[in-house]
């Protein structure tokens, strides 16, 4: 395996910077690694394998020379970069919901269909799932191919770090001011966040489900490669800092039992089976931080369908659900491809 001249493009978010953390700790073949946001961050240095790297300015042309590009700098700079990193001989690995659902661009999560990674040639960019997303398909997968799930109802309980920095920082600020009896500001989200629940992530569609939601929709039918699956989410963000949790639950056509369920789970890759009630283990959003696997519990036969499995998934959304991936996926590349 060679070495690569790596990019970071927003890697000054939060998970940017996470990216940069992922590649050194899983040592990534890096000959040399370029990191790119705003003007804002210019002069900024950030520090890799112990040395520091200046930030340059995101523009055409910044790319010439880069082998992997990992953008995260939201969707609209996804749009305008990513096609101009790869006339540029990048291949791009793209966080952003830009390309998700484009046919030319491939969707992957490693665990479940590393092979689509192939269809990287056919616009130089690789698509990363919603966390949401990413922290679900892995433990259905092996469900699905034993069982054939029929469909999925999620609620999902998902942290500030998911909208970025800014956003973990409003609910740092306004549970101080409520906690001192201050007045507080909403800035990123619509309504106060700190001490409550909002059933909102993303924009409102016509079919009145959010756009959060329908990425579970769409992208679970295209990683699985299923387009029968049917998937009814309610996204929900909460007062947490960082990793997603799920109340999810799968119709099956043949039966599954929770035994069954657990096998399965115990032995595929990035799953941690953490199912013991009886004293009081289950997978907790402050337990799973920092940590790369996918943490499932509470497995139970569902009492609303025949063929029913209910289970609580938890996951760190930066890493699981945005760098590590994105990095697993930039090792399947130079791997296999490159
Ligand atoms: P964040 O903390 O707000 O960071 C945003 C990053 O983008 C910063 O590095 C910022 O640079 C950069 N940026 C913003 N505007 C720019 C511009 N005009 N030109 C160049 N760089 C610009 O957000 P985050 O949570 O890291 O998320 C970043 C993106 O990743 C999101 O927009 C979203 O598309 C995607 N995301 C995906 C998932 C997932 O589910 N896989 C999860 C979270 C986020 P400055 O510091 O210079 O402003
Ligand atoms: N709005 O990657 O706000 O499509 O938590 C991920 C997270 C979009 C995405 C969030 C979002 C995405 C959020």
């Amino acid at each position: 395996m060679g070495e690569y001249v790596v990019a970071v493009a927003g890697a000054t978010g939060a998970v940017g910077r996470e990216m940069i953390k992922t590649l050194e700790q899983r040592k990534f073949p890096v000959k040399e690694l370029k990191l790119f946001a705003s003007e804002r961050s210019k002069g900024l240095e950030l520090e890799y394998k112990g040395e520091r790297i200046k930030v340059e300015v995101l523009e055409k042309g910044c790319f010439k020379g880069v082998d992997v590009a990992l953008f995260s700098c939201g969707g609209g700079r996804s749009l305008e970069f990513a096609p101009d990193a790869a006339a540029s001989g990048a291949v791009v690995i793209d966080n952003s919901s830009a390309w998700r659902m484009d046919p030319d661009v491939p969707l992957v999560v490693p665990e479940v269909n590393p092979h689509a990674v192939a269809d990287y040639k056919k616009k130089g960019i690789i698509a990363n799932p919603n966390c949401s997303t990413i922290q679900m398909v892995v433990p259905l997968k092996p469900l699905h191919d034993y069982a054939k799930i029929k469909r999925i109802i999620v609620a999902t309980y998902q942290s500030t770090s998911g909208a970025g920095k800014k956003a973990m920082d409003e609910l740092m600020e306004q549970t101080k001011a409520i906690l001192n009896f201050q007045p507080i500001e909403c800035k990123v989200f619509p309504h106060q966040i700190a001490f409550s629940c909002l059933p909102h992530i993303d924009v409102f569609l016509d079919n009145a489900y959010t756009k959060e939601e329908m990425k579970m929709y769409n992208e679970t039918r295209k990683i699985m490669e299923d387009d029968t699956i049917l998937v009814s989410a309610t996204t929900v963000r909460v007062p947490v800092f960082i990793s997603h949790s799920e109340a999810v639950t799968i119709e099956t056509e043949k039966e599954i039992t929770p035994e069954r369920a657990r096998e399965l789970l115990s032995s595929f890759p990035g799953v941690i089976v953490q199912d013991d009630p009886a004293n009081n283990a289950y997978p907790l959003a402050i337990d799973a931080a920092g940590k790369d696997e996918v943490f499932v519990g509470r497995i139970r036969k569902d009492l609303a369908f025949e063929h029913g499995l209910s289970m609580w998934v938890v996951a760190d959304n930066l890493r699981k659900g945005a760098a590590l991936n994105a990095v697993q996926i930039a090792e399947v590349l130079v791997k296999e491809y490159m």
